[in-house]
């Protein structure tokens, strides 16, 4: 053996009990107790809980956006992920007119390969059909382990929009071909109106980026995705939900047994609106904005029911000085924040304060994940499965600065939050990468994963 955990509490989906683990190779081996110590290294987990390492579904590391490029690299973006228990990261690569899937895919493949500390995958976004092409690229795609392609209803002027036609065609094909579309829901046309409006009334500061895409903004393109997956019978996975009225939409169709999975943000659940109040309120800039605190109520709501499938983040920070360009105009401002080291601390702190069950945040961050997006190797404590694993424990506070955070960036707007319960160990298929505060990992060590398409 290479590594026993023993006396912690292993926390499953659906339950907890204590029990040793081994290791061999990078894969969990064994789980039970008396296993032979003999030349292996020896864990006591004792009054602490043993996790399935996390798996963020939504990264944008080294991502040109907004006039610049977000601030952590692959090799920031993943160090950051190991030592917030995040074990998996899907990236967003971003297919450009008359590029190919694989080639999009491979040429940021090269960039992480030398640099992630953490396994990664990568969703693929969609912005053109280069005539049809593309579609006929979604097979090979998957066979290549991308087995879910992102469509952008927004960010036209950008050119990352797809229109509802591509959209549906987007859809269908990723169907036929065993994937699933991502979709990044709000209306672009309602928010270049408000945008319009607000600029000619002077009105410039961070509130306005809210009031330029309140609720209905996103509530209406949720609807439409809905729409489509339920008309022509498509698999959804609606990214970073924040509206109340889009989420009750798409609960209603997932209740009808249509394939609609619902991912949130810890952002959304953490702030809400007012933050575009505050002086520092473009810090807190990204889109979808946090909405109002109706739309977090229901947010909660829906963890708890089981109704949200997924916690990832959407991190895609951006330094001080970045955010500062929108200081007297919001729309100058890089859209994205920080959140890849927070996700499960955050989400097991509030499983530590009885907010939800511990249960219910290994399913949302790490076994959900893994199975909507078929990474068979990742996602529980079970015997043949890659041994990721945190081990966290539940009676160390900690207070989220700047300055104790492994990115890149210079700012976090999760700055003096404080956590009931830290992770203390993180394993990347029984490596130590993490502990108790230290990255101790090596960049370059993190494989890419291939997933497995449902057909
Ligand atoms: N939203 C953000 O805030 N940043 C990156 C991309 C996105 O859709
Ligand atoms: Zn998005
Ligand atoms: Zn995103």
């Amino acid at each position: 053996m290479d590594l026993i955990i023993k006396n912690g509490t292993i926390v499953t989906p659906s339950e907890s009990y204590v029990a040793d683990i081994a290791v061999k190779n990078g894969e969990i081996v064994a789980i039970g107790t008396g296993f032979s110590e003999e030349g292996a290294q020896v864990v006591d987990a004792k009054g602490k809980l043993v996790l399935p390492g996390a798996i963020d579904a939504h990264t944008h590391l080294a991502m040109p956006f907004g006039g610049t490029v977000s601030a952590d690299s692959y090799l920031a973006g993943t160090r950051a992920a190991a030592c917030g228990g995040v074990t998996t990261v899907f990236d967003y690569p971003m297919q450009r007119k008359g590029s190919g899937i694989i080639e999009t895919v491979q040429a940021r493949k090269d960039m992480c390969d030398p640099e992630a500390c953490v396994d990664y995958a990568f969703h693929c976004c969609i912005t053109d059909l280069n005539g049809g092409a593309i579609l006929e690229e979604f097979k090979a795609a998957v066979d290549y382990g991308v087995t879910s392609f992102k469509c952008f209803l927004v960010y036209k002027k950008e050119g990352m929009m797809v229109d509802d036609a591509t959209l549906v065609k987007i859809m269908l094909k990723a169907k036929e071909a065993g994937a699933i579309t991502n979709v990044h829901a709000e209306n672009p046309d309602l928010i270049d109106l408000n945008i319009q409006q607000f600029i000619k009334d002077g009105k410039t500061s961070a509130w306005y980026h809210y009031l330029s895409r309140p609720e209905y903004v996103e509530a209406e393109a949720d609807k439409r995705a809905v729409h489509w997956a339920k008309s022509i019978g498509a698999p959804l996975y609606l990214v970073h939900m924040a509206d109340k009225e889009g989420l009750e939409a798409a609960i209603a169709a997932k209740m009808d047994g249509n394939e609609i999975y619902i991912e949130t943000c810890p952002q959304y659940l953490e702030f809400t609106c007012d933050v575009y109040k505050r002086e520092d309120g473009r810090n807190f800039v990204c889109s979808p904005p946090m909405k109002g605190q109706e739309s977090q109520d229901a947010l909660w709501k829906a963890i708890k029911t089981g109704a949200i499938d997924t916690i990832a983040t959407d991190h895609c920070p951006f330094q001080s000085y970045e955010k500062d360009w929108g200081k007297d105009d919001f729309t100058k401002i890089p859209n994205g924040c920080a959140g890849v080291e927070n996700l499960y601390p955050y989400m097991l702190s509030a499983a530590n304060s009885g907010k939800l069950s511990f249960n219910r945040v290994v399913e949302l961050c790490s076994s959900n994940p893994a199975k909507i997006f078929g990474c068979i190797q990742k996602g529980s404590i079970t015997v043949g499965k890659d041994a990721d694993i945190v081990i966290y424990d539940p009676n160390k506070d900690f207070t989220i600065s700047v300055d104790n955070m492994h990115s890149d960036y210079d700012h976090t707007i999760w700055e003096g939050k404080t956590l009931h319960g830290y992770p203390v160990q993180t394993y990347v298929r029984g490596n130590l990468v993490y502990n108790n505060g230290d990255f101790i990992g090596k960049p370059g060590f993190g494989q890419y994963i291939k997933r497995v398409g449902s057909k």
